[in-house]
């Protein structure tokens, strides 16, 4: 008898060069309005939101149970541009249960996974087509799309791990990547002068 119910084994095709997973039973859009207390500007953000509320990122996930046991997976999609001078990015999250890791792979586009713990490290990863990411238990993180077109990439996690969102919403990111006069720079929060 098993200890979680039977689930169905299936499987769904990956354009790799695209970076679309078909038939996703779930789509998350986050637009500017729905990433309030994040970017370091917000009246550039508040601007954005005025001006057509445009959807910064998508994930695109498939119903698989949120139980210990279960792996759940998603591809995610980050348009490119600048929230003032920050670069598109998610909320970024701890897991609920933070002795859980997860693994990042690149499908399409530049970008930068930020990470930290709560004990203030930091690290990050550059995210390129092909390249993989482990981003391990306690490690908080949040993608950032650094080039000038889409960053897409697959990710699997626990099913039990669960997203906290809250922690960071408080403590923020000492990192912050911004793009200046066209060059792409990570600024460290006592050197931030993005406001
Ligand atoms: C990745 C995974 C998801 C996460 C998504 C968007 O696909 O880590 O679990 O939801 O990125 O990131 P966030 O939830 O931080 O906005
Ligand atoms: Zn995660």
């Amino acid at each position: 008898m098993p200890a979680i119910p039977l689930f169905p084994p299936f499987g769904t095709d990956i354009n790799l060069t695209e970076g679309v997973m078909q038939n996703p039973d779930n789509r998350i859009e986050r637009r500017a309005s729905d990433m309030r207390g994040y970017y370091a500007n917000p009246n550039a953000l508040e601007a954005l939101i005025r001006n057509g509320d445009p959807v910064l990122y998508e994930v695109f996930e498939k119903d698989i149970p949120d139980e210990k046991g279960h792996l759940r997976v998603a591809i995610s999609q980050i348009q490119p541009g600048t929230v003032g001078e920050e670069c598109a990015m998610t909320k970024g999250h701890y897991h609920a249960v933070p002795g859980t890791g997860e693994v990042y792979l690149g499908l399409k586009g530049r970008g930068r996974i930020l990470m930290k713990t709560a004990e203030g490290k930091t690290t990050e990863e550059d995210m390129t087509p092909g390249r993989m990411v482990y981003v391990p238990p306690y490690w908080a993180h949040r993608s950032v799309n650094t080039g000038d077109e889409p960053l897409i990439f697959f990710c699997v996690w626990p099913g039990s791990a669960g997203h906290n969102y809250g922690d960071i919403e408080r403590e923020g990111f000492p990192q912050r990547v911004v793009k200046r006069n066209g060059e792409i720079q990570i600024v460290r929060c006592e050197d931030d002068r993005s406001g």
